[in-house]
């Protein structure tokens, strides 16, 4: 590594590396040398959401060639880290404290780790709580739900506007609220999408307090190969949902939107990565909807390609109540950079 004289070097990165298993049987998958991740499916601890697509289970996970360490507790959260990168799960019951106070308390102590560890920078989260869509006291919960998540930010001197994290928010079926992150030691470059407005400028008519996201973050992890994560993502264009009530238009424009968010990516950085070379995971607030929205999906990225073989759609209730469809995805994709 080359370094400016008089500066201090940088630590060589452990590369970051994800891989989505599939088991159709009853294989059991070595957590040993995974950094962290989550179950879809068909197993007692996955996330609380129908998989519509593939049958049996799917583990999501990340994994990295540092010490891995133990599984470390900090209040509601389990985390891992091997120094550079760091992974975890908090999980609050909302029930008596209401979810705006829930979702404070899980970003509180989600900022709580990682004010004390090597890894202070967030790349990605995934929240999952039910009723989404319920209002409750006068407020729909998923702007309770922001107004808790945009308090934490600003309690913890985070930025809740310019350089926020690329996340996706999802209703489940049960549970309590819960938020898996990702966070590392470099700072990742926000993206956002052009033909959309932030969502942290979103205005007051969908709620007192923005949603605290930006459209995507991209970072290097080692190796000379830079992640795009591409936050959840609909047919929404400017602030407004269109095609209400169309989940194949609504399927198409979320595809607009997420080449759109690539092409933004490649003009801030230069780096692109084809649709075709990035994982999916497609939350539809209808099973029936499965066979058109695999339709429209497969024929944007590809039929046979990786992307289309190994997406995965879950039935989730999506943030806005007139919106059908929120697909998500992460790339690498090689800089050309020495690693
Ligand atoms: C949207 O674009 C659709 O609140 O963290 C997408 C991704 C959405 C993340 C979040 C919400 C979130 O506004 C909903």
């Amino acid at each position: 590594m080359s370094s400016v004289p008089g500066s201090v070097p940088r630590p060589a990165l452990h590369p970051l590396s994800f891989e989505r298993l599939r088991l159709s049987g009853n294989e059991a998958a070595s957590n040993a040398a995974w950094l962290g991740g989550h179950w879809m499916g068909d197993t007692p601890d996955g996330l609380p959401l129908p998989l519509l697509a593939p049958t049996g289970a799917v583990f999501d996970g990340w994994l990295s060639s540092g010490d891995l360490g133990q599984l470390q507790r900090h209040g509601p959260a389990r985390y891992r880290t091997d120094g550079q990168w760091l992974y975890g799960l908090v999980e609050i019951d909302d029930r008596e404290i209401g979810l705006q106070a829930a979702a404070r308390d899980a970003y509180a102590t989600i900022f709580e780790i990682l004010a004390s560890s090597a890894c202070p920078h967030l790349l990605r989260l995934w929240n999952y709580f039910p009723d989404v869509n319920l209002e409750v006291q006068g407020l729909e919960r998923y702007r309770q739900f922001n107004a808790g998540r945009q308090d934490a930010f600003m309690g913890a001197q985070r930025s809740a506007f310019e350089g926020a994290p690329a996340a996706c928010a999802l209703g489940s079926r049960k549970g309590l609220l819960r938020v898996n992150f990702l966070a590392g030691c470099l700072a990742p470059l926000a993206i956002e999408n052009p033909r959309q407005v932030s969502a942290y400028r979103y205005p007051p008519s969908y709620g007192p307090r923005a949603p605290t996201f930006s459209r995507a973050a991209l970072v290097d992890v080692g190796a000379g190969c830079s992640a795009l994560f591409i936050s959840g993502t609909a047919s929404i264009v400017g602030h407004l949902s269109v095609h209400v009530g169309d989940i194949r238009l609504q399927t198409e424009e979320t595809m607009v939107n997420m080449a759109a968010v690539r092409d933004s990516a490649a003009s801030a950085s230069g780096i692109y990565v084809a649709a075709e070379d990035m994982i999916y995971t497609l939350y539809l607030r209808r099973a029936a909807d499965l066979g058109v929205v695999r339709e429209v999906f497969e024929r944007a990225v590809g039929p046979n390609t990786k992307a289309a073989t190994e997406a995965v759609y879950l039935l989730a209730d999506i943030c806005r109540a007139d919106l059908l469809i929120e697909i998500e995805a992460h790339g690498f994709q090689p800089t050309g950079a020495a690693p």
